[in-house]
């Protein structure tokens, strides 16, 4: 059988990590943790398809493609996060197990980051850890697709 896939979807200005505000988001580029999310699938037994957007039709188009392609997603909606419910009803739409990750803890910061569209259509939340938070998040989705195999 071919090896599952896991989608890593992400949203606006993470593709400036590492550039910008790295005492809020490290210094770790986008590209850094695309290589680790790589390299934790592949001990897992897992591929990955990963993928940055700032453009939230985009990434909706990507949630889609991912029901075709995949067995499972990782999202880190970045702003769109607080604000998409075209995003949350497309994670719902697609009934992939999904999970939303941050790279830093929203609960600490401002209020406006308290509240979570995605959460409510996925299995969980990841937040605070940095780029660990995308491989704590594969090491959950790839649990919870191992377990749906057994069933
Ligand atoms: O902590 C996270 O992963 C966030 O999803 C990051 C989003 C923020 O809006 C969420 O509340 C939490 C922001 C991503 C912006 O990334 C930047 C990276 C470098 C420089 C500036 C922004």
């Amino acid at each position: 059988m071919s090896m599952k896939t896991i989608y890593i979807l992400n949203g606006p200005n993470l593709n400036l990590l590492g550039q910008r505000e790295p005492h809020i988001y490290g210094h770790d580029t986008l590209a850094t943790i695309e290589g680790l999310c790589r390299t934790k699938a592949k001990a897992l037994g897992f591929e990955i398809s990963f993928h940055q957007s700032n453009i939230e039709g985009e990434l909706v188009s990507l949630i889609q493609e991912a029901r075709e392609k995949a067995q499972g997603l990782i999202i880190n909606a970045a702003s769109y996060t607080h604000t998409s419910i075209a995003l949350h009803d497309a994670v719902k739409a697609v009934g992939l197990p999904a999970i939303e990750v941050h790279l830093s803890n929203v609960h600490a910061r401002e209020a406006f980051r308290h509240h979570s569209y995605m959460a409510a259509a996925t299995r969980g939340v990841i937040c605070g850890f940095g780029p660990q938070s995308y491989t704590l998040a594969l090491d959950a989705l790839a649990h919870i697709l191992n377990q749906k195999e057994k069933a």
